[in-house]
């Protein structure tokens, strides 16, 4: 391959037009680089310009949930304590007015191949429509659900009615007053789905295959000039963020389950339950997600909140069994806004598909060893491919064209969870092997941006032009990611953490469970230590 024009050339080409992408774009031209964001959507806003479907909205409370530069937040108010998804692409459009990334940026743009030319340390980089850059950098931010999941079915393509992702959700909303819809699958998306769809259609239908334990948002509409907190506040609370496990203001409690005598640990958990958001599982006690008995003791509190709510009891053992059905807070916990009380409407109906698997989709609906279900919509929010999916979908090839694919065929290796021994120049952020869908996306796009802002302008003061992570440091995160994860519960729960919610997909951690903390720690160790950890040249 040979070099480039200088028109062409791009210091950076960034991928994903989300916080992570539109926050590089940012620093890297306050810092002198050219820069070129792209993304496949055609607008700003990354998940949120994907997920529209009806309920969707965040679940992190602003004004965590945002960047921390001053010169937005003066200038900004949110109408909800847990915006929608609506919302998010305002604030959105808000950023690009402010910071002015559109004129850096193309939309409609898919990357499909991306390979690595080790004679001139360049990225050689095709988008659809055949376009091609030329970049020094290789900068990855298109999130941890890039690439959706639908189970192989067959029958799919037969069905007569509309058959769809929710994050292919139309722009023009379809009105669903007066039909039969089903919503298969659980998670976050499936229970905001099923708490707006089961208000509009005549009948709804949910398939749930693991009950979800989702916690109480506590949603909260602002009124006139209120706001989640006084301004003045928010730089401690952003200030604050690298101190707690997962990224918030706040923290494990400091003592064992068990340290408690029952009243005062009912009385603790009765104070995290009123607080909503997800203190009951991240402002907990501190052996919540490590021990069992600990575990049990939160899912037993939970399970006699949930079942009280529930007034059919065949419903109630499907929703919230008596036994506990995998570790609390092991899956990622979701929030609702009066799930379980749907569940009491004579329109909607939940199939436990553990009992009665869907067989096959047909012309007329969802056909399940019990009987066939007949819709007019089916929305399958069976998630995705999750954190690694994205990356592995773009054609990447590293050194002597080793695919990313190849590389990571028998499970991820990363150092940091941001670069890869072998594919120098490139780093991506939310992804695997880092403390992604713990802490938030704005967080983590400031955090692992700045590192990755940190790396190139160190490589520009020395005048190098290729940073690679060296293998060994590379061996030792990895080690590292497993210690964390197996001191956990979470191994133990089959989900998308552990990978195992793709059919063939290896099993292994896919987060970083050493805690923000930590992990911000390691970032500041790397950047301190003159980035010793990689090869420079
Ligand atoms: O996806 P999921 P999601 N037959 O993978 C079921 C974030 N998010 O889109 O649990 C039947 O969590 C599957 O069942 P099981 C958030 O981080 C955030 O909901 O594997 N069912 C599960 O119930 C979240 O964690 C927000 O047994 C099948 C569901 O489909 C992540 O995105 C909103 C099946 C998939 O749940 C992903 O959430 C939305 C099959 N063959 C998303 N295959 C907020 O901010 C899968 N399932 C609030």
């Amino acid at each position: 391959m040979s070099p480039t024009s200088e028109n062409d050339y791009l210091d950076a080409l960034i991928v994903g037009a989300g916080f992570g992408g539109v926050y590089q774009l940012k620093k890297l031209r306050e810092d002198g680089y050219k820069v070129r964001l792209v993304d496949s959507a055609s607008d700003f806003g990354g998940v949120w310009y994907w997920n529209r479907y009806p309920g969707a909205r965040v679940d992190s409370t602003v004004p965590h949930y945002e960047f921390s530069d001053p010169g937005l937040w003066k200038d900004w108010s949110w109408k909800q304590r847990f915006p929608g998804s609506q919302e998010l692409r305002d604030y959105f459009s808000f950023v690009d007015d402010k910071w002015d990334l559109r004129r850096d940026t193309e939309f409609n743009m898919f990357i499909s191949q991306a390979v690595f030319d080790e004679q001139n340390n360049l990225w050689h980089v095709t988008g659809s429509s055949g376009k091609k850059f030329v970049a020094r950098y290789l900068l990855l931010n298109t999130g941890f659900s890039a690439k959706r999941h639908i189970p192989g079915w067959k029958g799919i393509d037969k069905f007569k009615g509309t058959f769809i992702h929710p994050s292919y959700w139309p722009k023009q909303e379809p009105d669903l007053r007066g039909k039969k819809v089903a919503v298969i699958g659980t998670g976050s998306t499936g229970v905001q789905l099923a708490q707006e769809l089961s208000q509009t259609a005549s009948e709804f239908v949910l398939f749930q295959r693991t009950p979800n334990l989702a916690l109480p948002m506590k949603q909260v509409d602002f009124r006139g000039k209120e706001q989640a907190m006084p301004r003045e506040e928010y730089p401690d609370l952003f200030e604050n963020r690298r101190n707690s496990f997962g990224g918030f203001s706040f923290n494990f409690i400091p003592r064992s389950t068990f340290e408690d005598s029952p009243e005062k640990r009912n009385e603790t958990y009765e104070e995290l339950w009123k607080h909503g958001d997800f203190h009951f599982w991240l402002a907990t006690y501190q052996d919540m997600l490590f021990t069992k008995d600990a575990n049990k003791e939160a899912y037993d509190f939970w399970k006699a909140k949930v079942r009280r709510r529930v007034q059919d009891p065949r419903l109630r053992e499907i929703l919230a069994p008596e036994t506990q059905p995998h570790g609390f807070g092991c899956k990622r916990i979701s929030l609702e806004n009066g799930y379980y009380e749907i569940f009491n409407q004579p329109n909607v109906s939940l199939v436990d598909v553990k009992s009665t698997p869907v067989v096959e989709v047909t012309e007329r609906g969802i056909k399940t060893t019990e009987k066939e279900w007949e819709f007019d919509y089916v929305v399958c929010a069976t998630g995705f491919d999750a954190v690694t999916g994205g990356l592995l979908q773009m054609g990447i090839q590293g050194k002597a064209g080793q695919p990313l694919t190849d590389k990571w065929k028998d499970g991820t290796k990363t150092y940091l969870g941001m670069a890869v021994s072998g594919f120098p120049n490139m780093f991506f952020i939310y992804g695997p092997q880092a403390p992604t869908a713990l802490c938030n996306g704005p967080t983590c796009a400031e955090y692992q941006g700045n590192f990755i802002v940190g790396a190139m302008n160190h490589m520009k003061k020395l005048g190098l032009q290729r940073i690679e992570a060296r293998a060994d440091a590379e061996h030792l995160w990895g080690e590292d990611v497993r210690k964390f994860a197996y001191s956990s519960l979470l191994p133990e729960t089959d989900s998308w953490y552990m990978g195992t919610n793709i059919p063939g997909k290896v099993r292994e951690p896919l987060i970083y469970l050493g805690g923000v903390p930590n992990y911000y720690s390691s970032l500041e160790k790397s950047l301190k230590g003159s980035l010793a950890d990689f090869h420079q040249e």
